[in-house]
């Protein structure tokens, strides 16, 4: 076994599940934690697997087959041997990669927590997974082909393709997305070809993605075989049309409609498990998590109740955050727990009446609080 750091022994110390290991191991006074279903399981249960089940969420890092799928044009199947990465575009240096050359570079593991901009809505809860991922930065090989002063963003390339509709032409386009200059060159972004210490599965990406630790995955680029510096930004469907927030504002007394590109992670969190202890306290635990701001507090509220604290594990930038909360003489019969989370830039959960998103008309980014119903 390897030996773990004192950082990653405070957070496990601070999860549930070291709870139960230091219960089983007879360390500690307490057997078993008894879990308690939830009312609304059912709904928060992936329909087929292959996704998150927050009711049984007790490990940080979560396996590879708990994290959702999103292919918007199939799962694109690469060969290695005819694998090659292409950088072009507005730069000094044109580069082609094999995935050797690019694995032989210095390499950097990072977890970091991946959310669908489309999570949050009913049916789709479970489109979130906290995962170490490996691979190589990309701003050093952007400042090895020497980006041209007249790009103002870089362009990432999937193998997958489809048909679209542009004002009635047909096109196969493949999927695509962009980000400015100063984004792109962030010191964090990874050309990812493993995750959880394996290489990335087909569905994932194989055999090489980008990562954008703190941005929804739609800008976490799968398949991808080019990266193109350019002059003039992208507008197509996953840029401009399809993954588009559609948000009014109050300004006055008019409701100002802006469409924005699904971008960075709005602040979230939300109630995954509950367990009835040995003492009869029921301990109540979940997830927060943010654009990699650090979160300030999750709250807790029960029934009617005021909000309350709960206490944070240690946070790690762009991972979620776990929490817990221990909740002495609860009452028998059914109960409604919602969470709310706030960051260190003020920024605080909405509740879903909140005019930041009953003004949002489209799907995306839907970061409400969830309220989930308990019967002890
Ligand atoms: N090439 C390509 N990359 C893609 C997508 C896609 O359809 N094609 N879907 C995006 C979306 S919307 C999300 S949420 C994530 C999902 O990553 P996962 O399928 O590995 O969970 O990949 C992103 N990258
Ligand atoms: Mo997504």
């Amino acid at each position: 076994m390897k030996v773990a750091s004192r950082r990653e022994m405070l957070r496990w110390a601070a999860s549930a599940s070291f709870a139960s290991l230091m219960a089983r191991a007879g360390w500690a006074d307490e057997v078993e934690d008894v879990p308690i279903a939830f009312l609304d399981a059912d709904k928060l249960k992936p329909a087929k697997g292959g996704m998150l089940d927050w009711n049984e969420l007790k490990d940080w890092v979560i396996p590879t087959k708990d994290l959702y799928h999103v292919s918007h044009y199939g799962v694109a199947q690469v060969k290695e041997e005819n694998y090659k990465l292409t950088i072009d575009g507005l730069v000094d240096k044109p580069q082609t990669l094999t995935l050797d050359q690019i694995k032989s570079k210095p390499a950097q593991e990072h977890t970091v927590t991946l959310e669908c901009g489309g999570n949050g809505n009913p049916g789709f809860m479970c489109a979130i997974g906290n995962i170490k991922w490996t691979g190589t930065p990309l701003a050093p090989i952007l400042r090895e082909c020497g980006i041209k002063d007249d790009a103002v963003e870089i362009a990432f390339w999937g193998a997958d393709s489809g048909m679209e509709n542009v004002r009635d032409n047909q096109v196969k386009q493949n999927f695509s997305r962009s980000l400015s200059i100063k984004n792109a060159f962030r010191e964090d972004l990874l050309l990812c070809y493993a995750m959880n210490g394996k290489p990335l599965t087909a569905g994932h990406g194989f055999p090489l993605r980008l990562v954008v630790p703190g941005w929804y995955g739609i800008a976490w680029v799968k398949w991808l075989t080019r990266i193109e510096a350019r002059e003039r930004p992208l507008m197509q469907r996953f840029m401009a049309k399809d993954y588009v927030t559609l948000r009014g504002q109050q300004q006055g007394d008019q409701v100002v409609y802006t469409q924005t590109s699904v971008g960075p992670m709005n602040i979230k969190s939300m109630v995954a498990r509950a367990v009835r202890r040995k003492d009869g306290t029921i301990r109540i635990s979940g997830a927060g998590w943010s654009d990699g701001t650090p979160l300030k507090n999750v709250e807790l509220k029960i029934d009617d109740g005021p909000w309350i604290s709960t206490t944070l594990g240690e946070q790690q930038k762009y991972t979620w955050t776990f929490w817990t909360y221990d909740w002495k003489d609860a009452p028998q019969g059914e109960h409604t727990l919602v969470s709310r989370a706030t960051d260190e830039k003020g920024r605080v959960q909405p509740t879903a009446d909140d005019p930041w998103i009953k003004l949002k008309k489209t799907y995306w980014e839907s970061n409400q609080q969830y309220p989930r119903k308990i019967k002890l």
